[in-house]
């Protein structure tokens, strides 16, 4: 029995000196010092030794145990040390690396524009009104004076949900809204996303965007509404620009105007720009019309108004030199770089 023990002990350090891991050793240990390991096997068969042979094989066997249990433990440390060596060696971070450069995003020439725009008219006290892009018919037509059959209907011809709800083409009924709801004065600007079934060109979009305003008071008049749109030209496109009022007709506004400015690019000399015309046209304005008041809710006997309307697409073209509308929707990293 001693010679076995021996034998065990012997093929215990060759196979411990073999072992490379953690989970070799651990069932190493279940191999030889578990319930059912070599040793305890050994030690079970203790019970047929004689009573001197007894003493002397359990102290070996347990020499040979506590022997095994600290080459087992030695190991341990050794493999635990290498392997937490590994790791630090694998996840290694190297601190001074530069970082990954983020793309830094920017607003779209729109929203640059229009941002200019409700500076503006803050600044001249409005409020910034929003509203629906899907709209009744009876909002988006009927309240602006515009009944069926109107040609009106025609130049706004536009996508429809039912018979009575479709996508708005101006934010005008965000306007007749506000006038419902709330009491004059009124002095808002309404910017938004407006759609018309129009064929894509340069200068054509089914969805483009406009910013309109509104100011009714007691006592407002045509001075009020060519005071308040010459600042906005002048704060716009600069202090030397003119503008000028041109006799116009909508069905919402009487009467009706369009508003010209001098030639950006010329300064009214005349170029290309502007067909040698040293005017460039850039809004549309009037009287709000007394049944859109009525339609509202407000007395055209105790108050009046004035309207204007503008687009923001065809603004920002301007402003930035872009020749074609198709740029600002089909959002071309290159092009959108450039503001
Ligand atoms: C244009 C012309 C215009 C209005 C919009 C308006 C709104 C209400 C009542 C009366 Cl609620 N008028 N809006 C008035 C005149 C012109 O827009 O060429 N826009 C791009």
């Amino acid at each position: 029995m001693k010679a076995e023990l021996e034998q065990i002990r012997k093929e215990a350090e060759q196979a411990l000196a073999r072992i490379d891991n953690l989970q070799d050793l651990s069932n190493f240990r279940v191999e030889y010092l578990g319930k059912k390991g070599k040793l305890t096997q050994i030690l079970r068969g203790m019970g047929k030794l004689s009573a001197e042979e007894r003493p002397q094989i359990g102290q070996l066997a347990n020499q040979i145990r506590a022997y095994l249990e600290e080459e087992i433990e030695k190991k341990r440390k050794v493999l635990e040390e290498e392997a937490l060596n590994q790791r630090l060696r694998d996840e290694v971070i190297d601190v001074t690396m530069p970082g990954r450069r983020h793309y830094r995003g920017k607003l779209h020439p729109l929203n640059i524009v229009l941002n200019e725009i409700k500076d503006i008219f803050l600044g001249m006290g409005f409020e910034i009104a929003e509203g629906p892009e899907v709209e009744w018919d009876y909002y988006n037509f009927e309240a602006l004076n515009i009944p069926k059959n109107h040609p009106a209907r025609d130049t706004q011809d536009t996508f429809y949900i039912t018979e009575n709800i479709l996508l708005r083409t101006h934010t005008s009924p965000t306007q007749i809204r506000v006038m419902e709801r709330q009491k004059p004065p009124i002095k808002i600007i309404v910017p938004g996303r407006v759609y018309r079934s129009d064929a894509v060109d340069a200068t054509h979009s089914p969805i483009f965007h406009q910013v309109e305003g509104l100011v009714i008071d007691r006592n407002i008049t045509m001075g009020d509404l060519k005071g308040v749109l010459d600042v906005f030209a002048k704060e716009m496109f600069g202090p030397q620009t003119r503008t000028q009022f041109r006799p116009h007709h909508f069905p919402f506004t009487e009467p009706s105007a369009e508003m010209d400015v001098s030639c950006t690019t010329c300064g009214g000399k005349g170029c290309r720009v502007c067909s040698y015309t040293g005017w460039i046209e850039i809004l549309g304005a009037g009287m709000v019309h007394p049944k859109v008041l009525k339609h509202g809710g407000i007395d055209p006997e105790k108050y009046s108004g004035f309207a204007f309307g503008m687009g923001l697409d065809r603004i920002t073209n301007l402003k930035y030199g872009i020749d074609d509308i198709r740029l600002l929707f089909e959002n071309d990293i290159r092009f959108l770089e450039q503001f």
